[in-house]
């Protein structure tokens, strides 16, 4: 297995109920590293930038007030296979389809504030990690 880099952001639904540390403690004990953390606060902007794929979804205007409602924390998550891992941590978008023990279906309150986001794949990793980090700010 190859050890990769993934983006993780920690949902504003989630910073709300203060589940930052339960989240980075599932994230950690499942062997993945967080080696760059920011807590951010998006801009319009900057959420229809992150989601422009879903540019012409029906719940895009919805996604895009729901993620800048609150603070986020956008994180780099370091280890083998970490995008996939992450995928798995999370559990389905939807929280009633998610796995138990899963990020979502512990915390999730519904399909959009579902408590944490993962790149999809590794090139969306690389373009999702560059839209928050610099180089220098992530460290193994
Ligand atoms: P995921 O990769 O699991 O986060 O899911 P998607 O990329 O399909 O969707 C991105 C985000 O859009 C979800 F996290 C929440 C939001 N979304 C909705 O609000 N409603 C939907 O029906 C589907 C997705």
């Amino acid at each position: 297995m190859a050890i990769e880099r993934t983006l993780s952001i920690i949902k504003p639904d989630a910073t709300r109920r203060n589940l930052t540390g339960r989240i980075n403690a599932k994230l950690e004990a499942e062997g993945l590293r967080i080696v760059a953390q920011k807590r951010l606060l998006l801009t319009k902007k900057q959420a229809e930038a992150f989601y422009a794929a879903h540019r012409e979804r029906p719940f895009f205007v919805g996604l895009v007030a729901f993620m800048t409602s609150a603070p986020v924390v956008a994180q780099v998550l370091e280890g083998d296979n970490a995008v996939a891992k992450n995928r798995e941590i999370m559990g389905a978008t939807d929280p009633t389809k998610a796995a138990p023990g899963t990020i979502r279906a512990e915390f999730a309150e519904n399909i959009e504030a579902n408590s944490v986001h993962g790149s999809d794949s590794s090139e969306a990793a690389v373009q999702e990690i560059s839209f928050f980090f610099a180089g220098i700010e992530i460290t193994g």
